[in-house]
């Protein structure tokens, strides 16, 4: 995908989801090179315990996943962050291993590659892709391996149930009977948790959301005033998730040169950004069976509310 077409589905879904009712934007765009390093700094937030449950997990469990995956030879992960997580993974193998990490941010991926520069007996290649056309073009590159996806950070999260399945499905349709899959799932836990970790007291969180505002006044020649917007975070129980918005703090005009449009925003009006689906162990055991996956292990962090999931296609 070029750098153009980038911008211009950018431009083309802030100008559709603007005019949906309720008005939203895709979560994806609150990663550009500010927001990801806000979303860095999230995770070393003390009330958002994705990142460091996960991290514990992955050491504390790696000799029995491994153990579970004889005649492994290609890693594969599907949006690698600082690429931490998958180092702490495989200090626990001697195993020599090929990974191939996938990210739309060629920043995102060179970080990680530099991150797992040290790891003994890695061949790390980066592909700047989505997640579903890297891992096909992978696979359709080299067949043969015994293949381990990885979809770490709860990032499964950030899709509805439909995205999910469709995701997980062209995943386990993309591999070979026998492969493996290992996914991270934020659990469902007390509504005071999760606000704190969506909602934190250092304004990290609310920083994260505003910048999509500042990304579309910059990249679209929008005028968002973003002192006129506070951020919100609520737990919808009914769906199971997270909810993040940017709620307007006066009646507002905006104006998006780029893609010609203009909309009044009314007092306490809300910009839906971003949905966070939260799990219960069985449910995301369930979710998996129905995109072509048997899970074969699953590890809990019940103190912080977490899973790991292992498992293999059918
Ligand atoms: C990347 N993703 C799994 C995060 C989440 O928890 O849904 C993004 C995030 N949004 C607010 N805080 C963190």
């Amino acid at each position: 995908m070029t750098s153009s077409t980038l911008v211009s589905s950018f431009a083309e879904d802030v100008r559709h989801y603007l005019q949906l009712t309720p008005r939203q934007l895709p979560s994806v765009y609150l990663y550009d090179a500010l927001g990801s390093a806000l979303f860095d700094s999230i995770c070393e937030l003390p009330w958002y315990r994705i990142t460091r449950a996960e991290t514990q997990l992955l050491e504390r469990r790696r000799t029995e996943i491994f153990a579970r995956l004889p005649g492994l030879t290609r890693i594969v992960e599907l949006g690698p962050g600082d690429g931490r997580k998958l180092k702490a993974l495989v200090d626990g193998t001697s195993e020599p291993l090929i990974a191939h990490l996938v990210d739309v941010s060629q920043g995102a991926l060179d970080r990680a590659a530099h991150t797992l520069s040290d790891a003994l007996n890695l061949r790390v290649t980066t592909h700047q892709a989505s997640f579903e056309d890297g891992l096909e073009a992978i696979v359709r590159a080299e067949s043969g391996e015994r293949t381990l996806v990885l979809f770490l950070g709860s990032n499964i999260g950030n899709f509805d149930q439909r995205g999910a399945t469709a995701l997980l499905e062209r995943i386990s349709a993309s591999l070979a009977p026998g492969d493996a899959f290992l996914i991270g799932a934020d659990l469902v836990k007390p509504e005071r948790d999760l606000l704190l970790a969506y909602d934190d007291p250092l304004g990290v969180s609310s920083a994260f959301n505003l910048n999509v505002l500042l990304r579309i006044n910059r990249e679209l020649g929008a005028n968002f005033d973003l002192r006129a917007f506070r951020h919100r975070a609520v737990w919808n129980a009914a769906c199971s998730r997270m909810e993040m918005f940017l709620v307007s703090t006066r009646a507002q005009r905006i104006r998006i040169d780029a893609v010609d449009l203009e909309f009044d925003l009314a007092k306490d009006e809300a910009i839906w950004t971003e949905s966070s689906y939260k799990y219960t162990p069985d449910a995301f055991i369930g979710q998996l069976r129905d995109s072509g996956f048997e899970s074969i292990a699953q590890w809990i962090d019940r103190e912080q509310g977490f899973a790991l999931t292992l498992a293999r296609t059918t």
